[in-house]
């Protein structure tokens, strides 16, 4: 088996310690950075999406994988700026004001990374202020919240309607998702997408910035 082919299994298997000795082996062989980001590590956290999508595996594998991934990424970055390879765009992520549960949030953040996303995470307990200023600062073209409880959704409407008083609606799209959430609430209070998980909320995104 090849380089890149070895490198893929062992993201998608979760074997992390073997993800960066692999990736600066395919480099020495003389793969170039984008061909190691495409073929190798964003191809196995496609397949570890769809296979997480379908429910043939859980959580904890999707953590070992993105684990697996982010030794591999650590590798390659500064290979990556040097050779130019262009993101797919900035997504501004963060779970919203007054929660602090971060899995699911860290999850898409790790998974949108995985898919080739620049990520801006402004961590847990997050207003709506501060989600916007973020967007606006970094050029951002996605505003990615998360909540996990029904006293904290609100503040995602929050954060649409400011957008709307500063007319960057359209302009920076907003999704949204964590287990309270429901795609009648994102209907209701007038966000772009929302995703019931993680492998969703990487193919809104995607759909958001023409990828
Ligand atoms: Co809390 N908690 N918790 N908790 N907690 C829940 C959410 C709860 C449902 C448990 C229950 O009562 N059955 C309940 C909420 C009830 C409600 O509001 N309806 C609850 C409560 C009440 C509380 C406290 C108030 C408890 C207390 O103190 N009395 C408190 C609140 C603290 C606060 O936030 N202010 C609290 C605290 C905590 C811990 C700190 C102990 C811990 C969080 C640790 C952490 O996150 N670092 C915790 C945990 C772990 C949970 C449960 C058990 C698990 C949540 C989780 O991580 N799931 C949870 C019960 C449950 O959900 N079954 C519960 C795994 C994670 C991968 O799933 O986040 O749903 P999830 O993300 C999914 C999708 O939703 C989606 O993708 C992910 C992967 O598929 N997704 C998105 C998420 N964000 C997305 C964004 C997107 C798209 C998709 O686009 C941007």
């Amino acid at each position: 088996m090849d380089t890149l082919s070895q490198l893929k299994d062992a993201v998608l298997n979760g074997e992390y310690t073997k993800a960066g000795p692999l990736t600066e082996e395919a480099l020495k062989g003389g793969a170039d950075a984008g061909s190691v980001l495409n073929d190798g590590l964003i191809a196995a956290m496609d397949k570890v999406g769809e296979l997480f999508k379908a429910g043939e595996i859980y959580v904890p594998e999707v953590l070992l994988a993105a684990k697996a991934m982010h030794a591999g990424m650590d590798v390659l970055k500064p290979e990556l700026v040097k050779d130019g390879v262009e993101s797919r765009g900035k997504v501004v992520v963060g779970t919203v004001r007054g929660d602090l549960h971060d899995i699911g949030k860290n999850l898409v953040a790790m998974m949108l990374e995985g898919a080739g996303f620049e990520i801006i995470d402004l961590g847990n307990d997050v207003p709506a202020e501060e989600f916007v200023e973020a967007a606006e600062k970094n050029g951002a073209q996605v505003i990615g919240m998360s909540a996990l409880l029904t006293t904290t959704m609100h503040v995602m409407k929050e954060t649409v309607d400011l957008l709307k008083q500063k007319k960057l609606d359209g302009k920076v799209k907003t999704m949204i998702g964590g287990a309270p959430v429901t795609l009648s609430f994102a209907d209701e209070i007038g966000v772009d997408g929302y995703g019931d998980d993680a492998a969703t909320a990487v193919d809104i995104a995607k759909k958001f910035t023409g990828n």
